[in-house]
């Protein structure tokens, strides 16, 4: 390998991924002035809202939210149609901004990256793909998202079925025709639960394998009106503010007082107004319901409620009833008619915790010794979250280092966006960070501004390599399993949790709020990057 000043790199910065992060992020670096590319495994943009094309799917957090706000033009002329958008229009939008800020001409796409190998002499990353390229840069910006590595169970036989197999993650772009076609939907998440009524609007027959129910709430979704995007638009300035200080990074927070100190009269009127508020409604009815176990189960009782009188069936619904985790603790569902689709006829509920799947046939799945016979599997079953996309790329850090053993006890980070050993590389939203409970829009703008701002401050600097210190990464991870241990998240087996070798549970968001992080991360940056190990003397006070 070279050394320093031998050998320049062929670029300042490589970005992995073309979805909401890597698009703003190589927009910033270009403002910057810096070289930059994307490397992107799809023919076009778009991340998340390129892959996940299935029937229903359909952003949680209010458009008008869930969208950039570095921009005042793009946030001015694009116009949301509805509250909550489907992925088709969150697509288009992506598909604009790489058209208006002229980012498809550095986006290499068909590429997947496969491997980035840290070269200490020369401080700069080596970068190969699937496609043979070999490129070096200064930096590697990790924008590969939260939840993009698709996961497919491993039952016996499932090789062996004759129909086709369509993961929600990975949906085919021309569509899937139903009709005439018995299905089967493995997944009760919200992926799954946004499918179900879609599908079991056109199939013959639908039987849905649940492992563990899930809360909903009704979407609640509608046309936006020209008034409200008026009024909203009338007020971003102040409501991006008020976000970005927040606590889960959107508009508006939860109402004041604990759930457990109100009458059972107020607190089911308060309960009844919230349940049609929207996604995040009840959960912000009572300010304590994540953090205090006894509100907690008032809305989980009232939400229990409600599927007892959508469900008819009382078996179907008992079923369905989730029980023995806090709502909020697993990502609580949007749902169109979810609940609803349970009372067709041509729709079915196993409960695969009572009747484990057994094996997979040509032409069916057998389950608690009974023979489901199916033309199609849709897998609704998740990912490999947080770090699945990180660590399917053969990363190599200082001294031979690699990602995936130093992740084999689950993540560690400093702020979610660098890691002890690993130089130059960045993670947009990694965990470690609010990313996932957070509105991942606004947690990405910030990252990415930080991120920037750093690579700014380092060339300025003639400075060419920084790292995180093991001990600023240890207390970080501390003090995000303190802050998580205070809340009931880690109270649910959910994919917020990474798992030890030893089998023990490692909460991978930082739950200590959108707004303090951010100030935090802003802090450490103006004292010269404390917790950072910086090359050329430039190091923190
Ligand atoms: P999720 O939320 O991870 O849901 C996956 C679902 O698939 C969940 O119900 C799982 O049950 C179920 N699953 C996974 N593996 C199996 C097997 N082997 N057998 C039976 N059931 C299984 O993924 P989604 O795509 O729905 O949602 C991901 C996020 O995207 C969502 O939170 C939003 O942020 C958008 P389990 O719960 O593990 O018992």
């Amino acid at each position: 390998m070279a050394s320093k000043g031998e050998m320049m790199p062929d670029l300042d910065a490589i970005i992995v991924g073309a979805g909401f992060g890597g698009l703003y992020m190589l927009h910033k670096l270009r403002q910057i002035g810096l070289r930059a590319i994307i490397i992107e495994a799809a023919d076009s943009v778009g991340g998340t809202w390129y892959w996940n094309r299935y029937p229903g799917a359909r952003c949680d957090i209010p458009s008008l939210e869930y969208c950039y706000s570095f921009s005042p033009e793009l946030q001015r002329e694009w116009h949301w149609t509805e509250r909550y958008a489907a992925q088709p229009e969150i697509l288009r939008y992506l598909d604009h901004v790489a058209d208006r800020f002229d980012l498809r001409r550095d986006i290499r796409f068909s590429t997947r990256v496969t491997a980035a190998q840290w070269d200490e002499a020369a401080d700069m990353w080596h970068v190969t793909t699937d496609a043979g390229d070999r490129i070096t840069a200064r930096y590697c910006i990790m924008a590969t998202g939260n939840l993009s590595m698709a996961k497919t169970p491993d039952w016996p036989g499932i090789e062996a079925f004759a129909g086709p197999i369509h993961h929600t993650a990975q949906w085919p772009r021309e569509g899937v025709d139903f009709a005439g076609k018995r299905v089967g939907v493995i997944g009760t998440g919200s992926s799954g639960i946004q499918a179900i009524p879609e599908i079991a609007r056109t199939a013959e027959q639908v039987v849905v394998f649940q492992r563990t129910p899930s809360f909903a709430v009704p979407a609640s979704n509608r046309p936006l009106t020209e008034a409200e995007i008026a009024a909203t638009q009338a007020e971003y300035d102040r409501l991006r503010e008020e976000a970005r200080a927040s606590f889960l990074g959107f508009f508006g927070g939860p109402n004041p007082g604990s759930a457990a100190a109100a009458s059972e009269e107020e607190r089911q009127a308060t309960y009844e107004r919230a349940w049609n508020a929207g996604t995040t409604g009840l959960l912000q009815a009572y300010e304590d319901l994540l953090v205090n176990e006894e509100s907690n189960a008032t809305a989980a009782e009232f939400a229990r409620g409600k599927i007892r009188e959508l469900v008819k069936d009382p078996e179907t619904a008992r079923r369905m009833t989730p029980q023995g985790y806090p709502i909020g603790a697993r990502r609580l569902c949007s749902e169109i008619g979810y609940f609803e689709a349970m009372n067709r006829p041509n729709v079915t509920l196993v409960d695969v915790r009572e009747t484990p799947i057994e094996r997979v046939e040509a032409d069916g799945i057998v389950a608690g010794g009974q023979r489901y016979p199916l033309d199609m599997l849709v897998l609704a079953t998740g990912f490999h979250a947080m770090t699945g996309a990180l660590t399917a790329i053969d990363i190599t850090g200082a001294d031979g280092l690699k990602l995936r053993e130093q992740w084999a006890d689950g993540p560690r980070s400093y702020l979610g966006l660098m890691i002890a050993g690993f130089p130059n590389l960045f993670m947009v939203t990694g965990p470690g960070s609010p990313s996932v409970l957070s509105n991942v829009v606004l947690s990405i703008e910030q990252h990415v501004e930080w991120i920037a701002d750093c690579l700014a401050a380092m060339r300025d600097r003639d400075a060419t390599r920084i790292v995180p210190t093991d001990e600023a990464e240890r207390d970080w991870m501390e003090h995000v399993d303190a802050v998580a241990q205070t809340t009931l998240f880690p109270r649910a087996n959910t994919w917020y949790q990474g798992r030890t070798r030893d089998g023990r549970n490692v909460f991978m968001p930082y739950v200590g709020g959108v707004g303090p992080y951010r100030e935090r991360c802003a802090a450490i940056a103006r004292d010269g990057y404390t917790g950072f190990a910086i090359s050329n003397e430039w190091t923190a006070a």
